[in-house]
Parts: structure tokens; sequence; C-alpha cells
């Protein structure tokens, strides 16, 4: 019985160690108010957030694209490879938007 409750006492003393053990290495995750904008694509192409949040768009793509609302205020100058744009969403609501330069590049935005 007494030898039971040491090994007991012993598995409940590592893991309990283990939780605190070492710093925490684990990589982030992508925020999830970034959006990429890479092989001619928004990625996500969809993305949820919640009222007063801003979200960056970063051109990783070799070449310019646009941030551009359809029908708000999304309005992103030309971005060049490397350059992000940020807007704060401060209303709810569905808020979509496009690659000036190239139409068919299409995105949205749902604020909640
Ligand atoms: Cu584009």
């Amino acid at each position: 019985m007494g030898k039971i409750w040491l090994i007991s006492f012993l598995i409940i003393a590592v893991l309990a160690s283990g939780c605190t053990y070492g710093p925490k290495t684990e990589t982030q995750p992508a925020a999830p108010n970034t959006v990429e904008i890479k092989g001619f694509a928004f990625n996500p192409d969809t993305i949820t957030i919640a009222k007063g949040t801003t979200v960056t768009w970063t051109n990783q793509d070799s070449v310019q694209h646009t941030v551009t609302g359809i029908g708000n205020d999304i309005d992103s100058p030309i971005l060049s490879p490397g350059q992000t744009y940020s807007f704060t969403f401060n209303d709810t609501g569905t808020f979509e938007y496009q690659c000036h330069i190239h139409p068919t590049m299409k995105g949205k935005v749902i604020v909640t």
C-alpha cells in the first residue's frame, strides 16, 4: 500500500512539474488579424474579427497589389513587395475588397 502511494505521488509530481518546466517554446500561430497577399491571392481570403480590430495586409508577392474596398472605406495605396497596409474596423458587417490591379483577387472581412 505504502509503495503504491509513493509511486502515485511521484507520477503526480512529474506531471505537475511538466506543466511549468522550462520556458514556453511553442511557436505562435499566425495572428488572426493578418492577411498575406501571395500568389495573386489574399490568404486567408475571409477572416472574422471583433469590432475595433486592426487588420494588416502584407504583400508577399513579387508584384504590386492593392487592398481596395468594394463599397467601403478600405483603400490602400499600391503596395510594392514587402509593404503592408492596415485598416481598423470600427463597424460590424461584411467588408469585401479586391486588388485594384488584379480585380479577380478578392477577399472579405467579417466584423462581429
Ligand atoms: Cu494585385
